[in-house]
Formats: structure tokens, sequence, C-alpha cells
């Protein structure tokens, strides 16, 4: 999946919260695809590499990466949010991870990041 890292201060793994008034950038650095699909097939079509993209949805805002074209290993370093506020934050953000293909995407996983 997407590296999440979470730097600067505790993320509350440790029980901690993020300051209401702080103020944060979201970044997706990073992200691998497993080599198949869990049924054991080929991400596209013709048998080539995944395109995968990572997408974050904030305060009803969803903003992509580039798509990383036929790859395992995508390195954007795309800042998806700027300046979000801490107490925003602290209500979630959407992520959405997935290889574009021309008809459908396929999803890698979707998970709601809850810094709780
Ligand atoms: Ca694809």
């Amino acid at each position: 999946m997407a590296a999440l890292a979470c730097m600067a201060i505790s993320c509350g793994s440790d029980g901690g919260a993020v300051p209401a008034d702080s103020s944060w950038d979201i970044v997706a650095v990073s992200g691998t695809v497993a080599m198949q699909t869990t049924a054991g097939a080929a991400w596209d079509a013709l048998g080539g590499a995944p395109d995968p993209v990572l997408c974050a949805t904030f305060n009803a805002a969803r903003t992509c990466t580039p798509v990383a074209s036929d790859t395992f290993t995508a390195s954007w370093n795309r800042t998806l949010v700027t300046g979000a506020g801490g107490a925003a934050l602290m209500q979630g953000v959407l992520f959405d991870y997935y290889d574009e293909d021309l008809a459908v995407p396929d999803p890698f996983l979707q998970l709601h990041g809850d810094l709780l």
C-alpha cells in the first residue's frame, strides 16, 4: 500500500492527539503494488504492470497523484493537501489507491485515515 508517514508529532497510535491549531500537508511519497490481483491475474488486460494512483478526499475535496504508468513501484512525491488544520484532520481523510484503467479502475484498497 501507499506509505502514510506521520512526521513531526505523534499522530495518535500512542494515544496522542493532533493539536487543533496545527497545520499539515499530506504528501503522497510512494506506493507499491502486488505483482498480481488477489485473483492471481495481471492488473492490465494485456498482462502489463499496473498504473497506480493515490487520491485523498479531505473536506469534500478529492485530489489525486498523477498516474504512474506501468509500474509496481510508484514515486509521486506529490502534495495532495496543503495546510490542513489539525481539527479538520481529526475528522478523517479518505484514501483511494487504485490501478488506472481505460474501462473500470481496479481498486487496490480504500481506507479511511482516522488519526485518533
Ligand atoms: Ca491499468
